[in-house]
């Protein structure tokens, strides 16, 4: 990434975790424990990945008032991390360690765990609402946001994803089940982000060209993230390495093997820099998109 792109990316991840510190202060102190956790998760880390698409898909589109926008943005890193904490839980993946620290079970208990995870999930809409009533977004593209969240994370989406990778461990599904399950336990919630930094922006008929990005992009990006689960190192992950193998996953490595899986997300890469074409400015994203491929965590 060239200088300039790095500075935009730094910036932004910059302003998304001061906007994040701020969601969780304040708290009453006999509901403490819950945000500490919530509090504890979001701050742990990580790329900011989703909140970053909807902040530049709304600037591709046109938008100017990023700074109003960046506590919009923070609703997808709320289900994000909510996601994280759920999937490390022992009824899920059984995992200590997510993005370099205890995982939050770990850290809080299993019980404040749960809750942390639930009132993350319930904060992302009220962050939306409250956009709409601060007169931050017109009321109608509110619900057009939480339409598009709400969708994106349910039984057609990622917690419907995470059902199919439940109950498909230990037994060999096709590629196209696969496909169906990384569409929705990942996919869709990267899909939701861009559609939404659209929706933001006003221009409606940008939704099936930023839709187009995201399948190919997501499915490059899990395809990456089954690839470093094999190659990677938990000091670049966060996590320990092999979990996908030990826990008998099925994924795009497992499937396909290692030199497939990375020609395979290099083609969706290519795949998804042609849907950005329709959008202005999209170097920044253009270059983004590429680095992904080479990510190391
Ligand atoms: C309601 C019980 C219940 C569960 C919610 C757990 C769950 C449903 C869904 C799991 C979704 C999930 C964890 C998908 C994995 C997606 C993925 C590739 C995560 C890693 O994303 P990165 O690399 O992580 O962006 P960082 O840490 O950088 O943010």
């Amino acid at each position: 990434m060239n200088d300039n792109n790095k500075r935009l990316l730094d910036a932004y991840i910059e302003k998304i975790n001061d906007q994040l510190i701020k969601l969780t202060e304040n708290k009453p102190q006999l509901q403490r424990a819950v945000v500490d956790a919530m509090e504890y998760s979001l701050t742990a880390g990580g790329k900011r990945l989703r909140p970053v698409l909807m902040l530049e898909f709304y600037r591709m589109c046109g938008g100017e008032r990023l700074d109003d926008i960046v506590k919009l943005a923070c609703s997808v890193e709320l289900i994000h991390t909510y996601s994280l904490i759920h999937d490390d839980l022992p009824c899920m993946d059984n995992d200590d360690y997510r993005r370099g620290k205890s995982s939050c079970h770990k850290a809080f208990g299993e019980d404040i765990a749960l809750l942390a995870g639930d009132a993350l999930n319930t904060l992302a809409f009220e962050v939306i609402a409250e956009s709409a009533i601060e007169g931050v977004i017109p009321p109608e593209r509110a619900v057009m946001l939480t339409s598009v969240l709400a969708k994106a994370i349910g039984t057609d989406g990622m917690i419907g994803g995470q059902v199919i990778d439940l109950e498909t461990e230990d037994e060999e599904i096709s590629i196209e089940t696969l496909n169906t399950l990384q569409s929705c336990k990942t996919g869709a919630l990267i899909e939701a982000a861009c559609v939404m930094g659209v929706v933001i922006s006003g221009r409606m008929e940008l939704i099936p060209a930023a839709a187009d990005y995201a399948a190919a992009m997501g499915r490059a990006f899990q395809i990456v993230d089954d690839i470093l689960d094999v190659t990677g190192t938990f000091e670049e992950l966060g996590k320990p390495i092999g979990s996908d193998e030990q826990q008998h996953k099925n994924t795009y490595v497992t499937l396909l093997g290692l030199e497939r899986s990375k020609q395979i997300a290099a083609q969706l890469t290519v795949q998804s820099l042609a849907a950005l074409r329709g959008f202005e400015n999209n170097e920044f994203m253009y270059e983004l998109t590429q680095d992904l491929l080479e990510r190391r965590s």
